[in-house]
């Protein structure tokens, strides 16, 4: 009898483990665009464009490989409206006994299926380069769980960059030459757009009709939706920005919301390309001269460590991670992440760009809207929430960690070592935010002063308790102690006012 063989709008891959498991025509694809997907945080309109499009195209070309697919739109009259009920009807309509399906990137939705009403076998997901048994053994009895050196690991396991057992270069990181402040241009354009054809067009006007109350612009629409088109985007990644990759991968800039990343993160989050291809493309640049040293293995860095490792502890934390608030943070979400005013330039453009592309860089989710919440007190399930909905990459698996871990410290310090907190000094350095920003950085307190500047030392006054003893945090609270006495307390009472207006729903 055929099985079912459950595809998720993220697991658009040819080798996905469910698919090698079933049987070519005989067993039956079910592939759905369901309201609960959907609608369980309310998704940027074009990461539900981007998602739906992919999903149609890559049911296409597994029908064009001889799959049976069952695919369900969101306007089918007959949608189910969540993926067990898709099953459901489907498995009535095939007597399929039972469903082969690859291990979501969700708890909520392992959950669903390992607690559906029908015969779910679950497989695991091999498109990762460490399985969760390699992260639990690498992570058995360390006292702490440092990246640094699961990445280590995941170099000698691929052989990327490496030399024999010695890393290429003979340093395994070469961050230390990319911290460079934002260039003065950007001389290329930036990224690769794929004009929308007439099924993505499909697609845009039944987002247009049923997502018009989510935050962010659906038009212009130019994300790759095929594995073609994205294999496009990563040649021309590394092609045109690769090589000042490393250099910039730090600075942030008005006029360019991409400077020179990769914009790979949705396709690889989809399934549109392998971790391990995108960091082989690298590789190979860095063997051929074409880009240097620092950049190539900042590269890989980032995806056969950093996303590997966040994934691992996703797993290995259990259901509960999503919603841990270590430093009991509870101010609610301001207005200003979903587009209200702000007087902060900074924030304004991290927000902006985000509403316009459904995208920000690494260190614009860090250090602007990440630092802004975590200095100002907010609800981490709130700030969590936030960026699930508002990234074309976003994910649980993924985006839980780097929010509730690293940007957070939600985690209690799993994942990061110290909280990610500046006063906007750091902003100054790394951007061209500040001179065009109603507040002066330059400002500690009175009229005018950077909300960054006053909020920081509020942060480690209140969470004394909880960071003095960090020894990567003695040198702030040293400076903080030596500070006279009335500038501290008109620190604090300047930064409680601050809070309090914006606590009052003023434009701050
Ligand atoms: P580049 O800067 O060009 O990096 C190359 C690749 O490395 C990315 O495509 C991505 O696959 C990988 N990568 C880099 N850093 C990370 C990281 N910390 N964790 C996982 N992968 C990484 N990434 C997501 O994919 N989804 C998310 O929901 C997400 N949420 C984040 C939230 C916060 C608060 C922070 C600080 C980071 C988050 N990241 C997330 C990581 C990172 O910001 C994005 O992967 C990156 O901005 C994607 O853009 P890019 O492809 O241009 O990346
Ligand atoms: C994010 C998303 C959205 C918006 N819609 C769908 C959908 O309609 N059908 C589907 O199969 N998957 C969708 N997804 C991706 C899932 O939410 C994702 O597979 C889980 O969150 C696990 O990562
Ligand atoms: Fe951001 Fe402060 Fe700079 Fe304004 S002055 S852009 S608020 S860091």
């Amino acid at each position: 009898m055929s099985r079912l063989v459950l595809v998720l709008g993220d697991q658009l891959s040819m080798d996905l483990s469910a698919l090698k498991k079933a049987e070519k025509g005989k067993d039956i694809v079910v592939i759905a665009e369901v309201s609960e997907e959907a609608g369980y945080v309310k998704h940027h309109p074009k990461k539900i464009a981007l998602i739906f499009a992919a999903m149609r195209k890559f049911a296409k070309a597994l029908e064009e490989d001889g799959w049976e697919v069952r695919y369900t739109r969101l306007d089918d009259p007959d949608n189910a409206g969540s993926i067990v009920g898709e099953l459901l009807r489907r498995a009535e309509e095939t007597d399929a006994p039972g469903v082969i399906c690859t291990e979501p990137g969700e708890w909520r939705l392992i959950n669903k299926l390992r607690h559906a009403p029908i015969k779910t076998h679950i497989l695991n997901d091999d498109r990762f380069i460490a399985s969760h048994k390699e992260f639990e053994d690498w992570a058995e009895g360390r006292k702490a769980l440092r990246m640094e050196y699961f990445y280590r690991e995941m170099r000698r396991k691929t052989g990327l960059m490496m030399e024999g057992d010695q890393p290429a270069g003979d340093k395994w990181n070469f961050d230390h030459d990319n911290r460079k402040p934002a260039p003065d241009e950007v001389t290329h354009e930036w990224p690769l757009w794929f004009e929308p054809d007439a099924e993505v067009e499909e697609v845009l006007a039944l987002v247009e009709e049923r997502f018009a109350d989510h935050f962010g612009d659906l038009r212009p629409f130019g994300f790759a939706t095929t594995r073609e088109q994205a294999l496009k985007a990563l040649d021309h990644f590394v092609a045109k920005a690769l090589p000042k990759f490393g250099d910039y991968q730090d600075a942030m800039m008005e006029e360019s919301a991409f400077l020179y990343h990769a914009v790979l993160s949705p396709y690889i989050n989809l399934g549109l390309l392998g971790p391990l291809e995108v960091c082989q493309a690298v590789e190979k640049a860095w063997k051929n001269g074409d880009a240097p040293i620092n950049a190539a293995e900042g590269f890989i860095r980032q995806i056969i460590g950093w996303r590997e490792y966040v994934r691992g502890i996703y797993f290995l934390e259990g259901p509960e991670y999503a919603g841990r608030n270590g430093l009991k943070q509870e101010r609610d979400l301001p207005a200003f992440y979903w587009g209200a005013e702000t007087r902060m330039n900074c924030v304004a453009h991290a927000v902006g760009q985000t509403k316009e592309h459904a995208y920000a860089h690494h260190i614009q989710r860090l250090m602007v809207t990440g630092n802004f919440a975590l200095l100002a007190g907010v609800d981490p399930h709130q700030v969590q929430e936030w960026y699930l909905a508002v990234y074309a990459d976003a994910y649980e698996w993924v985006e839980a960690p780097n929010v509730v871990g690293m940007s957070q410290f939600a985690d209690g310090g799993i994942i990061a070592s110290k909280p990610y907190v500046s006063s906007g000094a750091y902003i100054n350095r790394m951007s061209d935010y500040c001179k065009g920003c109603h507040y002066s950085v330059s400002k500690k307190t009175g009229e005018g002063a950077c909300p960054f500047n006053l909020l920081y030392w509020h942060f480690l006054d209140r969470h004394r308790e909880r960071f003095e003893g960090n020894p990567r945090m003695a040198q702030m609270y040293r400076t903080w102690d030596r500070m006279d006495e009335e500038r501290r307390e008109t620190v604090l009472r300047e930064a409680g006012e601050w809070l309090d207006r914006l606590e009052a729903g003023e434009t701050v």
